[in-house]
């Protein structure tokens, strides 16, 4: 029988890029969106793929929207991707974040516990949860928990909810402990991509310079694409576990600047970069680096691009995109 996936979070950055590699698979690929006044499918249109998704309606704030999709639909697998994914509007907007990062994943494991038990359940957890928290300098799945941000904290609340679901009821729930991840379908906040897209503008001549908080701060970045591939693999496992995924491999913010104005051929690159405390965090996670090794043993997965082929990856998404507009 064919296999069905419900992906939550399908017009974001990883959305895509999971149902590409689901579509490859065989799956049925149903994508959950909110009601948009105006929708925007770009991401899936960057991968072609926009016409190969049925896309239901709801929201992870409206339960009931839940129910109705999960008991039509009765997905094999359900991937939650659905957040508030920016950890910096998460001081500002700390309710909201919490009513679908925390409660929403509540809303989700109950109706699929109700309605479809026998649905697999992959939760996107995260890096940010481990904050503070590390085990020499490195994050695994036995550090503990000290998240910086409502976002982080958030995203504590449904990693345990998950736990809880598989060890209260059975449920095949597992929780993906990502580090970043990027591509060219990033969203334009997040610092990567910012850069990226900055850098190529002052390529082409349509901006001076580009606005920068801490450029101190070091993150395990990989791609996006890679990291699906983990997603997937932990849902064909025989028994619901977490996983930590990674590269195990670390750069600083000035370390992505520093590549992608080489991309560019500018090596002095101070010139364009201004320091704008408006992005510093009220409390910043100084550093995140993954241990993978249980991902590599278990899963048998492990990264393929690497942090230099990821920057250069997405300076030249960006000159081509700017220079199409
Ligand atoms: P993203 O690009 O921000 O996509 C998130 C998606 O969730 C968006 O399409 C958004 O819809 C949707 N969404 C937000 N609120 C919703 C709601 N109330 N109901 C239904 N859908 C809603 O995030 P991403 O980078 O693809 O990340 C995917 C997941 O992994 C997120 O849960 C994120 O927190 C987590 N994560 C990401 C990383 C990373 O480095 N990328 C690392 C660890 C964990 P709109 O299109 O309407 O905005
Ligand atoms: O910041 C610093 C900033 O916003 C990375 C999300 O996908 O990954 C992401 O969260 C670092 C931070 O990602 C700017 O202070 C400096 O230290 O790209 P970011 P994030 O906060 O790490 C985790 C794993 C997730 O789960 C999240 O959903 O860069 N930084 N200057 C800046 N960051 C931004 N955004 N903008 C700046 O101007």
């Amino acid at each position: 029988m064919q296999k069905s996936a419900l992906i939550t979070g399908i017009l974001g950055q990883d959305g895509p890029y999971l149902a590409e590699l689901l579509l490859g698979k065989g799956y049925k690929v149903y994508g959950l969106m909110r009601r948009y006044s105006s929708p925007h499918y770009d991401n899936l249109n960057f991968l072609g793929i926009m016409d190969k998704i049925e896309f239901v309606e709801g929201d992870l704030t409206d339960e009931s929207s839940l129910i109705n999709i999960i008991k039509n639909v009765r997905p094999t697998e359900v991937y939650n991707l659905a957040a508030q994914s920016f950890v910096g509007s998460s001081w500002e907007q700390a309710k909201l974040t919490t009513e679908i990062n925390a409660l929403g994943v509540l809303s989700l494991l109950n109706t699929i516990k109700f309605n479809s038990p026998t649905s697999k359940f992959y939760q996107a957890s995260t890096s940010e949860m481990f904050g503070l928290g590390n085990d020499g300098g490195y994050q695994d799945e036995k550090t503990s928990f000290h998240p910086r941000s409502p976002y982080g904290i958030s995203k504590v609340y449904a990693y345990w909810m998950t736990v809880n679901f598989r060890e209260s009821y059975g449920l095949f729930a597992a929780n993906g402990i990502l580090f970043n991840h990027e591509s060219p379908l990033r969203g334009i906040q997040f610092v990567t991509r910012k850069i990226t897209d900055g850098v190529a503008r002052i390529k082409l001549g349509l901006t001076k310079s580009i606005s920068l908080g801490n450029l101190d701060a070091k993150r395990d970045w990989g791609f996006a694409g890679d990291y699906v591939e983990a997603m997937y693999l932990m849902l064909q496992e025989k028994e619901p576990d977490d996983y930590v995924i990674g590269t195990g491999a670390y750069h600083s913010v000035k370390d992505v600047v520093d590549l992608a104005f080489k991309e560019i051929g500018v090596s002095d690159w101070k010139k364009y970069v201004v320091i704008d405390p408006r992005y510093k965090r009220p409390a910043e996670v100084p550093h995140l680096r993954a241990r993978i090794d249980k991902a590599k043993n278990k899963l048998g997965w492990q990264p393929k691009v690497t942090f230099k082929e990821l920057i250069k990856m997405m300076v030249k998404a960006d000159l081509k995109r700017l220079q199409k507009k």
